[in-house]
């Protein structure tokens, strides 16, 4: 490709996705149609979330704005907008939401074949300061052709047919994988089009990176405990590992993708199951380590291999580079032999 070519053969994330589907040749098109949604949903909350500072500054925010009417706060808003596209698109059946206690049984009318689960604004307590933060989505086939019920969304991880974030930061990144590969895209404001940035992402295997709050020290169970002191005092002669805790998943795992390391969100002993959840943080996130060479653990079995039972069930997690995850693997394996 010459530069000139390069710089005019735009691939955008709708010319990936009809790309990638026209290697499943019975496919009706389905999944581009529910995608296109998905990345309509993140444009919208692009747009709001880079006008939230301006917006506070003018006094749109807080409880009213000047014309009076009460101002959704921009989880609510989000969660309200991928709602009503996911049902608009007419291609899916369930919608698990982290703002909702419930599911979302769409009308017979609107249903597709699809279940989607995501946390729409997920670090949303980080935006007044500026940090980056995202939308997380997995995406299910509905188990049989049957009526839905929530059995179709609590499945294992390994049977999500795609997971991906869009991050709201410098700039608007989505990143997803059907299955084949991890890619990247960044939004071009000025044609409104995701443009193909950061194609088929691969974790490097090694990192000199780990993730985690140390303000929970106090709590790790053994394994973690002596994890981090490794990664601090290695003794293997290797030089110690940085810390980077951004205290945004999305953030965190974004940069853990792209440089390599390791992001630990470890249970303890005052929340067993750590913080974040299975469905819409664990699942999407591990599926895309996978996918990039990576890997994702719970602390006892492979993230994906995980069969939630409840929604909103949260799960210990360790992800990142393969040989990163691979010690702390071992640590949890020794521990478990006693
Ligand atoms: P802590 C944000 O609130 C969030 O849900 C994730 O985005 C982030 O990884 C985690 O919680 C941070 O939790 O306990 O370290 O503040």
């Amino acid at each position: 490709h010459s530069a000139e070519a390069q710089r005019t053969d735009l691939m955008t994330i709708t010319r990936f996705v009809l790309n990638e589907q026209s290697k499943h040749p019975d496919s009706r098109g389905d999944f581009s149609i529910l995608l296109s949604h998905i990345v309509l949903g993140c444009k919208f909350v692009c747009s709001a979330v880079s006008k939230a500072g301006l917006a506070k500054l003018i006094g749109l925010a807080g409880d009213t704005n000047v014309q009076g009417e009460e101002q959704k706060k921009l989880d609510v808003l989000s969660n309200d907008v991928f709602v009503k596209a996911l049902v608009s698109s007419g291609r899916t059946s369930i919608l698990v939401s982290e703002e909702d206690e419930q599911a979302t049984f769409v009308d017979p009318s609107k249903r597709g074949k699809y279940c989607v689960v995501f946390d729409p604004l997920d670090g949303s307590s980080n935006i007044d300061c500026g940090v980056s933060i995202g939308t997380i989505f997995g995406i299910y086939m509905l188990k049989g052709d049957h009526e839905p019920t929530i059995e179709d969304v609590l499945q294992p991880g390994k049977n999500m047919l795609a997971a991906g974030y869009c991050m709201y930061g410098s700039s608007c990144t989505l990143v997803i994988s059907t299955g084949n590969g991890v890619n990247g895209f960044t939004l071009d404001p000025s044609l409104g089009e995701f443009i193909l940035t950061h194609p088929d992402i691969k974790i490097p295997k090694k990192g000199k990176i780990y993730s985690v709050n140390e303000g929970n020290a106090k709590n790790w169970d053994a394994p973690t405990a002596k994890y981090v002191e490794k990664c601090k005092f290695p003794q293997d002669g290797s030089s110690p590992k940085s810390l980077r805790y951004i205290g945004s998943m999305v953030a965190d795992v974004h940069r853990t993708l792209l440089y390599g390391g390791i992001f630990l969100y470890p249970g303890d002993k005052k929340s067993p199951n750590g913080k974040l959840r299975v469905l819409y943080e664990v699942f999407p996130m591990s599926f895309l380590l996978e996918q990039a060479g990576g890997q994702a653990f719970t602390g006892k079995i492979r993230a994906l291999d995980l069969v939630p039972s409840k929604l909103h069930e949260r799960s210990p997690i360790f992800l990142g580079s393969f040989d990163d995850v691979e010690d702390i693997k071992a640590l949890y394996a020794a521990e478990a032999k006693g």
